[in-house]
C-alpha cells in the first residue's frame, strides 16, 4: 500500500513537472518567434511601401510633362476631364488627372517586376489636383498654382502620399 502511494505520488510529481517543463517551453518558443514573424512583416510592409513609392513616382513624372492650362481656353480652370478626353492618354494638362484612380499593378509601364510583385497586388492609385493661392498672391486673379497629390492606398489604408505644388510659367 505505501509502496503504491509513493508510487502514484512520484507519477503525479512527474506529470506536474511534465506540464511545467512544457509550459516552459511553449513561452520560450512564443519569445524567440514573435521577433521573427514581426522582422518578417517589416520586411513585407516595406517592400509594399518601395513599390507603392516607385507608382506613385510613375504616375507623378508622366502628370509633371503635362501643361498647366487647358488647350480650350473656356475650360481653363476645371478640375477632372473635359468633354473630350476619355482616358489618360487623352489627358493634356495637370487638372484633368483630378479623381484619376486606378489598379497601377495592371497598368503601370514600370518594369515587370515591380508590377508583378505580391506587393503590387491590391495597391490602388489616386490622384487629386487643386488650384491654390499661395501667400503674396492676388486673389482677385486666377490662381497662379496648382497642387497634385497621388496617393497609394492598400486596403484603404495610405501608404504613400506624393505632393508637388506646380506655378504657372507666366504667358504660357
Ligand atoms: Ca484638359
Ligand atoms: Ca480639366
Amino acid at each position: 500500500m505505501t509502496q503504491m502511494t509513493q508510487r502514484g505520488a512520484q507519477t503525479a510529481f512527474t506529470l506536474i513537472e511534465s506540464l511545467l517543463a512544457a509550459a516552459i517551453l511553449a513561452m520560450s518558443i512564443t519569445a524567440v518567434t514573435i521577433p521573427f514573424t514581426s522582422a518578417a512583416k517589416n520586411e513585407q510592409i516595406n517592400a509594399r511601401k518601395t513599390v507603392a513609392t516607385s507608382f506613385a513616382q510613375e504616375l507623378m513624372e508622366e502628370i509633371l510633362t503635362r501643361s498647366f492650362e487647358d488647350s480650350q481656353p473656356s475650360s481653363a480652370r476645371n478640375p477632372g476631364p473635359e468633354g473630350d478626353e476619355y482616358s489618360r492618354c487623352d489627358f493634356d494638362n495637370i487638372d484633368d488627372y483630378d479623381g484619376y484612380t486606378d489598379k497601377p499593378a495592371e497598368t503601370s509601364v514600370l518594369g515587370g517586376e515591380i508590377s508583378k510583385h505580391p506587393s503590387a497586388m491590391d495597391l490602388v492609385r489616386k490622384v487629386t489636383t487643386e488650384y491654390v493661392y499661395v501667400t503674396g498672391q492676388e486673389i482677385s486673379g486666377e490662381p497662379e498654382f496648382i497642387r497634385i497629390l497621388v496617393e497609394i492606398t492598400y486596403h484603404q489604408r495610405s501608404i504613400v502620399r506624393l505632393s508637388r505644388l506646380v506655378f504657372r510659367i507666366p504667358g504660357e
